[in-house]
Protein backbone atom coordinates (compact mmCIF):
# COMPACT_ATOMS: atom_id res chain seq x y z
CA UNK A 1 0.00 0.00 0.00
CA UNK A 2 2.60 2.36 0.79
CA UNK A 3 4.56 1.92 -2.24
CA UNK A 4 1.13 2.74 -3.86
CA UNK A 5 1.00 6.21 -2.66
CA UNK A 6 5.12 6.67 -3.27
CA UNK A 7 4.71 5.95 -6.73
CA UNK A 8 1.22 7.88 -7.05
CA UNK A 9 3.34 11.04 -5.73
CA UNK A 10 6.32 10.16 -7.75
CA UNK A 11 4.09 10.18 -11.05
CA UNK A 12 2.78 13.71 -9.76
CA UNK A 13 6.24 15.37 -9.57
CA UNK A 14 6.64 13.48 -13.33
CA UNK A 15 3.78 15.33 -14.40
CA UNK A 16 4.47 18.57 -13.05
CA UNK A 17 7.93 17.97 -14.25
CA UNK A 18 6.95 17.74 -17.51
CA UNK A 19 4.35 20.92 -17.45
CA UNK A 20 7.04 22.63 -16.38
CA UNK A 21 9.45 21.98 -19.29
CA UNK A 22 6.82 22.21 -21.75
CA UNK A 23 5.91 25.39 -20.44
CA UNK A 24 9.60 26.70 -20.13
CA UNK A 25 10.56 25.42 -23.81
CA UNK A 26 7.06 27.09 -25.32
CA UNK A 27 8.32 30.42 -23.37
CA UNK A 28 11.85 30.04 -25.40
CA UNK A 29 10.44 28.93 -28.38
CA UNK A 30 7.89 32.09 -28.47
CA UNK A 31 10.72 34.46 -27.65
CA UNK A 32 13.09 33.51 -29.80
CA UNK A 33 10.59 33.88 -32.86
CA UNK A 34 10.12 37.58 -31.37
CA UNK A 35 13.53 38.27 -31.58
CA UNK A 36 13.76 36.85 -35.24
CA UNK A 37 11.02 39.54 -36.06
CA UNK A 38 12.93 42.36 -34.37
CA UNK A 39 16.28 41.40 -36.08
CA UNK A 40 14.70 41.26 -39.34
CA UNK A 41 13.23 44.92 -38.72
CA UNK A 42 16.66 45.88 -36.92
CA UNK A 43 18.78 44.47 -40.12
CA UNK A 44 16.74 45.95 -42.44
CA UNK A 45 16.48 49.46 -40.96
CA UNK A 46 20.42 49.23 -40.60
CA UNK A 47 20.65 48.51 -44.47
CA UNK A 48 18.06 51.62 -45.44
CA UNK A 49 18.92 53.79 -42.69
CA UNK A 50 15.05 53.90 -42.26
CA UNK A 51 13.28 53.27 -39.18
CA UNK A 52 9.58 51.46 -39.59
CA UNK A 53 7.01 52.93 -37.59
CA UNK A 54 3.66 50.87 -37.74
CA UNK A 55 0.06 52.24 -36.69
CA UNK A 56 -3.23 50.77 -36.89
CA UNK A 57 -6.69 52.93 -37.27
CA UNK A 58 -8.85 51.57 -34.17
CA UNK A 59 -12.38 52.46 -32.81
CA UNK A 60 -14.01 53.10 -29.76
CA UNK A 61 -17.64 51.78 -29.29
CA UNK A 62 -20.34 51.52 -26.73
CA UNK A 63 -23.67 51.19 -26.32
CA UNK A 64 -25.87 53.37 -23.85
CA UNK A 65 -28.45 51.95 -21.82
CA UNK A 66 -31.03 53.77 -24.10
CA UNK A 67 -29.94 52.01 -27.18
CA UNK A 68 -27.99 54.56 -28.62
CA UNK A 69 -24.21 54.19 -29.66
CA UNK A 70 -21.12 55.68 -29.21
CA UNK A 71 -18.52 55.87 -31.68
CA UNK A 72 -14.96 57.10 -32.27
CA UNK A 73 -12.01 56.19 -34.67
CA UNK A 74 -8.52 56.51 -33.07
CA UNK A 75 -4.78 55.86 -34.81
CA UNK A 76 -2.98 53.87 -32.47
CA UNK A 77 -0.07 54.47 -31.27
CA UNK A 78 -1.67 58.35 -30.84
CA UNK A 79 2.24 59.46 -29.92
CA UNK A 80 4.82 59.12 -31.94
CA UNK A 81 8.70 60.35 -31.02
CA UNK A 82 11.40 61.22 -33.74
CA UNK A 83 14.44 62.81 -34.24
CA UNK A 84 15.22 65.88 -36.26
CA UNK A 85 16.48 64.48 -39.85
CA UNK A 86 15.46 61.00 -39.03
CA UNK A 87 14.25 58.79 -41.82
CA UNK A 88 11.22 57.09 -40.58
CA UNK A 89 8.39 54.64 -42.83
CA UNK A 90 5.12 55.35 -40.99
CA UNK A 91 3.31 51.84 -41.58
CA UNK A 92 -0.11 52.66 -41.44
CA UNK A 93 -2.81 49.50 -41.49
CA UNK A 94 -6.39 49.97 -41.56
CA UNK A 95 -8.51 48.05 -39.66
CA UNK A 96 -11.55 49.74 -38.19
CA UNK A 97 -12.98 52.08 -40.45
CA UNK A 98 -13.57 51.76 -44.70
CA UNK A 99 -11.31 55.09 -45.12
CA UNK A 100 -9.34 57.43 -43.50
CA UNK A 101 -7.56 60.48 -45.87
CA UNK A 102 -5.85 62.19 -43.64
CA UNK A 103 -3.03 65.45 -43.61
CA UNK A 104 -0.51 65.87 -41.20
CA UNK A 105 -0.52 69.79 -40.30
CA UNK A 106 2.15 71.99 -41.20
CA UNK A 107 3.57 69.84 -44.08
CA UNK A 108 2.43 69.12 -47.85
CA UNK A 109 2.01 65.46 -46.75
CA UNK A 110 -1.26 63.99 -47.41
CA UNK A 111 -2.81 60.09 -47.89
CA UNK A 112 -5.56 57.90 -47.49
CA UNK A 113 -5.48 54.47 -45.14
CA UNK A 114 -8.16 52.03 -46.41
CA UNK A 115 -9.03 48.91 -44.71
CA UNK A 116 -7.23 45.70 -44.81
CA UNK A 117 -4.58 47.86 -46.68
CA UNK A 118 -0.93 49.34 -45.54
CA UNK A 119 0.05 52.76 -46.03
CA UNK A 120 3.26 54.04 -46.12
CA UNK A 121 4.29 57.20 -45.46
CA UNK A 122 7.52 58.48 -46.22
CA UNK A 123 8.58 61.19 -43.44
CA UNK A 124 11.78 63.44 -42.20
CA UNK A 125 11.24 66.82 -40.58
CA UNK A 126 13.80 69.25 -40.30
CA UNK A 127 12.85 71.20 -37.59
CA UNK A 128 11.47 70.45 -34.07
CA UNK A 129 7.84 70.50 -33.07
CA UNK A 130 4.52 68.76 -32.60
CA UNK A 131 2.94 67.94 -36.12
CA UNK A 132 -1.14 66.74 -36.27
CA UNK A 133 -1.77 63.44 -37.83
CA UNK A 134 -5.44 64.38 -38.92
CA UNK A 135 -7.51 62.53 -40.59
CA UNK A 136 -9.80 64.40 -42.67
CA UNK A 137 -13.20 62.59 -41.80
CA UNK A 138 -13.10 61.81 -38.09
CA UNK A 139 -11.46 65.22 -36.83
CA UNK A 140 -13.43 65.80 -33.96
CA UNK A 141 -15.86 64.91 -31.50
CA UNK A 142 -18.64 65.95 -33.97
CA UNK A 143 -17.16 63.55 -36.46
CA UNK A 144 -16.88 60.50 -34.40
CA UNK A 145 -13.20 61.34 -33.51
CA UNK A 146 -11.01 62.78 -32.42
CA UNK A 147 -8.82 60.84 -34.76
CA UNK A 148 -5.26 62.93 -34.60
CA UNK A 149 -2.00 60.88 -33.48
CA UNK A 150 0.85 63.62 -32.54
CA UNK A 151 4.15 63.23 -34.22
CA UNK A 152 6.78 64.66 -32.04
CA UNK A 153 9.86 65.31 -33.34
CA UNK A 154 12.77 66.20 -30.94
CU1 LIG B 1 -10.71 58.48 -39.74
Amino acid sequence: MKLIIIKKRLLWYCIIFMVILASAGGWYFINQENEVVFKQEEQAEKETGIRKIHLVTGEFSSELQNGSKLEAYRWDPGTIYLKVGEKVHLTILGINGKEHPFIIEDTNIKGTVKKGEETVVPLQFHEKGIYRLICLTHADKHHEGPMIAYLIVD
